[in-house]
């Protein structure tokens, strides 16, 4: 009989809509029942067979359970959802007991701390910072310095031109020019020059950008005597108490006498080893006694003042104090290096 089946059809609905547990589940369950081949929907269809004086109760009836079906689908599709939400939140909870994200703490670069070490020594020692332009003009990085036109540094192979009379500075000189020319003709200039210097080299020993520390100390009654103490008083702070020095002839174009500084060695106290390759010390620095065309182009008379200068590799410096055995590593970023210091 029609009733009979639409009523258990009912049931069999209740019973599995209460079983399912997933959208999918339930959907098919809802196509079994009301879908185009479902067994309300044939019912509907069949009505035509039933007798006509029980067609209007049949066809309220089916269309009843229809709607019964229809509505628990729709609680319980509401209860899968729900469920589903809490699971889904219940997995993405965060864990508050987890230990939380430490951010990274930088570093000074060693070249920026080695800066800082001289710099504290010389300034502890009077000398005051000057700073100047990396792009120079060919007059303050090369005239100026005593070095005339056909001198090799002015070779267009040798630095980096921007036009024939403008280039990157191959040293921080021109700093100590700008600072006479400012100054003159007061007295005593006691500076520190540091900053990037540009050069054409490339190799294992030489990298076109580096940087430098110069020194220039002008005043009436100067001495070689003066630049000596003042060096020796410098390399002992700077590397340690027990540290000598050595000065030996050299010449630059813009200072007259000139010395190359070497310190004893760092590493074997000036018995001799792999490092200072057994002679017992280290080059250091150049120096000496501001030559008297310098001077003039500074502003200032040399028949009336005197003055010492000095120049320093800083990557050459940290490589002694820090025992880092190439100047690459300096530039290349490589974190396992930069966190040793
Ligand atoms: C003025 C007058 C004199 C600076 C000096 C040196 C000697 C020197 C080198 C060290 C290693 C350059 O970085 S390096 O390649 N420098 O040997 N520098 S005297 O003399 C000056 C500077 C400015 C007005």
């Amino acid at each position: 009989m029609m009733k009979d089946e639409l009523l258990n059809a009912l049931e069999c609905a209740k019973a599995q809509i209460r079983a399912s547990r997933s959208s999918a589940e339930l959907k098919e369950v809802r196509v079994k029942f009301l879908g185009k081949k479902g067994v309300i929907t044939q019912a509907l269809r069949s009505l035509g067979q039933v007798p006509p004086d029980e067609r209007p109760a049949m066809g309220r009836l089916a269309n009843d359970i229809r709607e019964s079906i229809e509505s628990l689908v729709e609680s319980r599709e509401n209860e899968i959802k729900k469920a589903e939400t809490e699971a889904r939140l219940k997995r993405e909870a965060v864990d508050i007991t987890l230990p939380g994200a430490v951010p990274e703490v930088g570093r000074k670069h060693l070249i920026t701390r080695t800066f800082e070490e001289i710099e504290r020594v010389f300034s502890n020692m009077g000398y005051q910072l000057a700073e100047g332009p990396e792009i120079e003009t060919d007059w303050y990085n090369f005239v100026a310095l005593n070095m005339p036109k056909d001198h090799p540094a002015r070779d267009m192979q040798a630095s980096f031109y921007v036009t024939e009379d403008i280039l990157l500075r191959t040293h921080t000189s021109p700093v100590q020019i700008r600072t006479m020319q400012r100054m003159a003709p007061n007295l005593p200039i006691r500076i520190i020059a540091p900053g990037r210097v540009y050069r054409r080299d490339d190799d294992a020993t030489h990298s076109p950008m580096f940087h430098q520390v110069e020194g220039l100390v002008v005043d009436r009654g100067i001495t070689f005597g003066d630049l000596k103490g003042a060096l020796l008083a410098f390399a002992r702070e700077f590397f340690g108490e027990e540290t000598e020095i050595r000065l030996r002839p050299s010449y630059f174009p813009f200072t007259e006498p000139s010395a190359e500084v070497d310190i004893s060695c760092t590493m074997c106290r000036g018995c001799g080893c792999r490092v200072c390759k057994g002679t017992g010390w280290l080059e250091i620095l150049g120096s000496g006694m501001v030559h008297p065309e310098v001077l003039r182009h500074g502003g200032y008379d040399p028949e009336e003042v005197s003055g010492f200068a000095f120049g320093m590799g800083v990557e050459r410096i940290a490589m002694l104090k820090y025992g880092v055995d190439d100047l690459r590593l300096f530039f290349q970023n490589d974190k396992r290096f930069l966190e040793q210091f």
